[in-house]
Protein backbone atom coordinates (compact mmCIF):
# COMPACT_ATOMS: atom_id res chain seq x y z
CA UNK A 1 0.00 0.00 0.00
CA UNK A 2 1.29 3.51 -1.32
CA UNK A 3 1.35 5.42 2.27
CA UNK A 4 1.20 9.63 1.94
CA UNK A 5 3.29 11.12 4.52
CA UNK A 6 0.88 14.22 4.33
CA UNK A 7 0.48 18.04 6.04
CA UNK A 8 -3.09 19.80 5.34
CA UNK A 9 -2.81 22.61 3.19
CA UNK A 10 1.46 22.06 2.48
CA UNK A 11 3.12 20.71 -0.35
CA UNK A 12 2.59 16.99 0.17
CA UNK A 13 -1.13 18.59 -1.11
CA UNK A 14 0.24 18.10 -4.65
CA UNK A 15 1.20 14.08 -4.28
CA UNK A 16 -2.36 14.06 -2.60
CA UNK A 17 -3.61 15.46 -5.71
CA UNK A 18 -1.67 13.37 -7.92
CA UNK A 19 -2.56 9.89 -6.43
CA UNK A 20 -6.33 11.10 -7.12
CA UNK A 21 -5.63 11.79 -10.65
CA UNK A 22 -3.91 8.28 -11.12
CA UNK A 23 -7.02 6.98 -9.65
CA UNK A 24 -4.82 5.18 -7.02
CA UNK A 25 -4.93 3.62 -3.22
CA UNK A 26 -3.24 4.77 -0.93
CA UNK A 27 -2.91 5.38 2.64
CA UNK A 28 -2.27 9.22 4.34
CA UNK A 29 -0.90 9.69 7.30
CA UNK A 30 -1.34 13.57 8.91
CA UNK A 31 0.74 15.14 10.88
CA UNK A 32 0.78 18.93 11.92
CA UNK A 33 3.75 21.34 11.38
CA UNK A 34 3.26 23.17 14.88
CA UNK A 35 3.15 20.06 17.05
CA UNK A 36 6.44 18.44 16.66
CA UNK A 37 5.61 15.45 15.28
CA UNK A 38 7.39 16.42 11.57
CA UNK A 39 10.77 16.11 14.30
CA UNK A 40 10.08 12.82 15.75
CA UNK A 41 13.34 9.86 15.21
CA UNK A 42 10.41 7.48 13.25
CA UNK A 43 9.91 10.25 10.78
CA UNK A 44 13.38 11.84 10.37
CA UNK A 45 14.28 8.22 9.37
CA UNK A 46 11.40 8.84 6.27
CA UNK A 47 12.36 12.34 5.42
CA UNK A 48 16.03 13.71 6.37
CA UNK A 49 15.05 17.08 6.79
CA UNK A 50 11.62 16.77 8.52
CA UNK A 51 9.68 17.83 5.74
CA UNK A 52 6.64 17.02 4.07
CA UNK A 53 5.37 15.42 1.31
CA UNK A 54 7.42 12.02 2.15
CA UNK A 55 5.52 9.18 -0.34
CA UNK A 56 6.31 5.86 0.56
CA UNK A 57 5.70 3.41 -2.32
CA UNK A 58 6.24 0.54 -0.04
CA UNK A 59 9.03 -2.54 -0.56
CA UNK A 60 11.49 -0.45 0.99
CA UNK A 61 10.97 2.36 -1.24
CA UNK A 62 11.00 6.26 -0.09
CA UNK A 63 10.73 9.21 -1.38
CA UNK A 64 10.68 12.95 -0.14
CA UNK A 65 10.87 16.23 -2.41
CA UNK A 66 7.41 17.04 -3.90
CA UNK A 67 8.79 17.63 -7.33
CA UNK A 68 10.74 13.93 -7.43
CA UNK A 69 7.56 12.10 -5.99
CA UNK A 70 5.53 13.58 -8.52
CA UNK A 71 8.43 12.87 -11.86
CA UNK A 72 8.69 9.27 -9.50
CA UNK A 73 5.04 8.50 -10.37
CA UNK A 74 4.61 10.09 -13.78
CA UNK A 75 7.37 8.04 -14.54
CA UNK A 76 5.71 4.65 -12.82
CA UNK A 77 2.35 5.24 -14.23
CA UNK A 78 3.54 6.55 -17.96
CA UNK A 79 -0.54 5.84 -19.37
CA UNK A 80 -1.56 8.52 -17.72
CA UNK A 81 0.03 10.78 -19.71
CA UNK A 82 0.64 13.05 -17.15
CA UNK A 83 4.18 14.11 -18.32
CA UNK A 84 5.89 14.74 -21.39
CA UNK A 85 8.87 12.42 -21.80
CA UNK A 86 12.00 13.76 -23.02
CA UNK A 87 12.00 15.84 -26.50
CA UNK A 88 12.02 19.33 -27.21
CA UNK A 89 9.23 21.64 -26.83
CA UNK A 90 7.08 20.28 -24.07
CA UNK A 91 9.52 18.63 -21.70
CA UNK A 92 11.43 22.03 -21.43
CA UNK A 93 8.57 23.61 -20.39
CA UNK A 94 7.56 21.05 -18.00
CA UNK A 95 10.56 20.32 -16.34
CA UNK A 96 10.72 24.59 -15.79
CA UNK A 97 7.22 24.48 -14.43
CA UNK A 98 8.53 22.21 -12.03
CA UNK A 99 11.26 24.20 -10.22
CA UNK A 100 9.16 27.36 -11.30
CA UNK A 101 7.00 26.21 -8.82
CA UNK A 102 9.69 25.55 -6.36
CA UNK A 103 11.03 28.93 -6.81
CA UNK A 104 7.49 29.59 -6.03
CA UNK A 105 6.85 27.51 -3.44
CA UNK A 106 9.64 29.13 -1.41
CA UNK A 107 8.81 32.65 -1.10
CA UNK A 108 5.16 31.72 0.15
CA UNK A 109 6.81 29.31 2.67
CA UNK A 110 9.16 32.50 3.55
CA UNK A 111 6.02 34.63 4.03
CA UNK A 112 4.26 31.84 6.28
CA UNK A 113 7.34 31.73 8.14
CA UNK A 114 7.56 35.80 8.80
CA UNK A 115 3.82 36.03 9.23
CA UNK A 116 2.25 32.95 10.83
CA UNK A 117 5.34 30.75 12.34
CA UNK A 118 7.25 33.29 14.06
CA UNK A 119 6.29 33.85 18.04
CA UNK A 120 7.66 36.51 20.35
CA UNK A 121 10.21 37.33 21.04
CA UNK A 122 11.20 36.84 17.39
CA UNK A 123 9.68 40.05 15.79
CA UNK A 124 8.58 39.54 11.76
CA UNK A 125 10.74 42.14 9.63
CA UNK A 126 8.16 44.46 7.61
CA UNK A 127 10.63 45.26 5.36
CA UNK A 128 12.01 41.28 4.69
CA UNK A 129 8.01 40.88 4.16
CA UNK A 130 7.63 43.95 1.76
CA UNK A 131 10.32 42.41 -0.31
CA UNK A 132 9.38 38.85 -0.53
CA UNK A 133 5.98 39.82 -0.89
CA UNK A 134 7.29 42.00 -4.22
CA UNK A 135 9.05 38.54 -5.34
CA UNK A 136 5.98 36.87 -4.86
CA UNK A 137 3.96 39.18 -6.80
CA UNK A 138 6.99 39.14 -9.53
CA UNK A 139 6.66 35.64 -10.08
CA UNK A 140 2.65 35.99 -10.50
CA UNK A 141 3.32 38.67 -13.32
CA UNK A 142 5.44 36.09 -15.26
CA UNK A 143 3.33 33.55 -14.05
CA UNK A 144 0.25 34.95 -15.53
CA UNK A 145 2.10 36.07 -19.21
CA UNK A 146 3.13 32.36 -19.09
CA UNK A 147 -0.57 31.37 -19.83
CA UNK A 148 -1.77 33.38 -22.77
CA UNK A 149 -3.93 31.31 -25.04
CA UNK A 150 -3.23 28.05 -23.08
CA UNK A 151 -5.98 26.28 -20.32
CA UNK A 152 -3.37 24.56 -18.25
CA UNK A 153 0.56 25.20 -18.21
CA UNK A 154 1.57 22.98 -21.04
CA UNK A 155 -0.94 24.00 -23.32
CA UNK A 156 -5.14 22.18 -23.84
CA UNK A 157 -4.17 19.22 -21.65
CA UNK A 158 -3.54 19.12 -17.67
CA UNK A 159 -0.17 17.41 -16.84
CA UNK A 160 1.27 17.12 -13.11
CA UNK A 161 3.30 20.55 -13.46
CA UNK A 162 -0.37 21.58 -13.12
CA UNK A 163 -0.29 19.71 -9.66
CA UNK A 164 2.68 21.19 -8.73
CA UNK A 165 2.08 25.27 -9.61
CA UNK A 166 -1.37 25.04 -8.98
CA UNK A 167 -1.17 24.10 -5.34
CA UNK A 168 0.50 27.57 -4.68
CA UNK A 169 -2.06 29.73 -6.18
CA UNK A 170 -4.04 28.46 -3.11
CA UNK A 171 -1.79 29.60 -0.96
CA UNK A 172 -0.83 32.51 -2.83
CA UNK A 173 -4.12 34.78 -1.89
CA UNK A 174 -3.33 34.94 1.75
CA UNK A 175 -0.62 37.32 0.89
CA UNK A 176 -1.41 38.79 -3.15
CA UNK A 177 -4.72 40.16 -3.87
CA UNK A 178 -5.29 38.25 -7.80
CA UNK A 179 -7.32 40.76 -9.08
CA UNK A 180 -4.68 41.77 -11.27
CA UNK A 181 -4.16 38.73 -12.87
CA UNK A 182 -7.45 37.14 -14.81
CA UNK A 183 -5.36 34.05 -16.16
CA UNK A 184 -4.34 32.79 -13.22
CA UNK A 185 -7.99 33.49 -11.59
CA UNK A 186 -9.39 31.38 -14.47
CA UNK A 187 -6.44 28.95 -14.13
CA UNK A 188 -6.97 28.58 -10.62
CA UNK A 189 -10.60 27.68 -10.72
CA UNK A 190 -10.12 25.37 -14.08
CA UNK A 191 -7.64 23.12 -11.61
CA UNK A 192 -10.00 23.51 -8.68
CA UNK A 193 -13.17 22.23 -10.81
CA UNK A 194 -11.12 19.01 -11.50
CA UNK A 195 -12.74 16.02 -10.07
CA UNK A 196 -9.67 14.73 -8.83
CA UNK A 197 -8.51 17.56 -7.09
CA UNK A 198 -12.34 18.03 -5.39
CA UNK A 199 -11.40 14.42 -4.14
CA UNK A 200 -7.88 15.41 -2.46
CA UNK A 201 -9.08 18.20 -0.96
CA UNK A 202 -12.19 15.97 0.68
CA UNK A 203 -8.98 13.81 1.98
CA UNK A 204 -6.80 17.01 2.82
CA UNK A 205 -7.85 17.57 6.12
CA UNK A 206 -8.09 21.07 8.33
CA UNK A 207 -4.74 23.34 7.84
CA UNK A 208 -3.90 24.77 11.24
CA UNK A 209 -2.31 27.91 10.47
CA UNK A 210 -3.59 30.55 8.68
CA UNK A 211 -6.32 32.41 10.66
CA UNK A 212 -7.04 34.92 8.87
CA UNK A 213 -7.84 34.89 4.91
CA UNK A 214 -5.80 37.77 4.22
CA UNK A 215 -1.96 38.99 5.33
CA UNK A 216 -1.34 42.32 4.17
CA UNK A 217 2.26 44.15 4.26
CA UNK A 218 3.07 45.95 7.32
CA UNK A 219 3.85 49.66 7.13
CA UNK A 220 7.43 49.98 7.02
N1 LIG B 1 11.27 21.24 -1.65
C1 LIG B 1 10.48 20.45 -0.75
C2 LIG B 1 9.96 21.33 0.37
C3 LIG B 1 9.17 20.55 1.40
C4 LIG B 1 8.72 21.44 2.54
O1 LIG B 1 9.39 22.38 2.95
N2 LIG B 1 7.52 21.15 3.07
C5 LIG B 1 6.99 21.93 4.17
C6 LIG B 1 5.48 21.98 4.09
S1 LIG B 1 4.96 22.91 2.67
C7 LIG B 1 7.37 21.28 5.48
O2 LIG B 1 7.35 20.07 5.59
N3 LIG B 1 7.67 22.08 6.49
C8 LIG B 1 7.95 21.59 7.79
C9 LIG B 1 9.05 22.35 8.45
O3 LIG B 1 9.64 23.24 7.82
O4 LIG B 1 9.29 22.06 9.61
C10 LIG B 1 9.34 19.78 -1.53
O5 LIG B 1 8.97 20.31 -2.58
O6 LIG B 1 8.86 18.72 -1.11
Amino acid sequence: MITLHHVPFSRSFRVLWLLEELGLDYEVRSYSIRDGSLRTPDFLSLSPAGRVPALDFGEGTVICESGAIVQYLCETYPDAGLAPGPGPADRARYLEALGFAETMASLIEFLNLQHVFLRDPADASPVVIKLTTARLRATLTGMEAMLEGREYLLGERFSAADAMMGFNLFAVPYYVKMEPFPRLRGYSERLASRAAFRAARARDGEQDFYDRDFYPVPEV
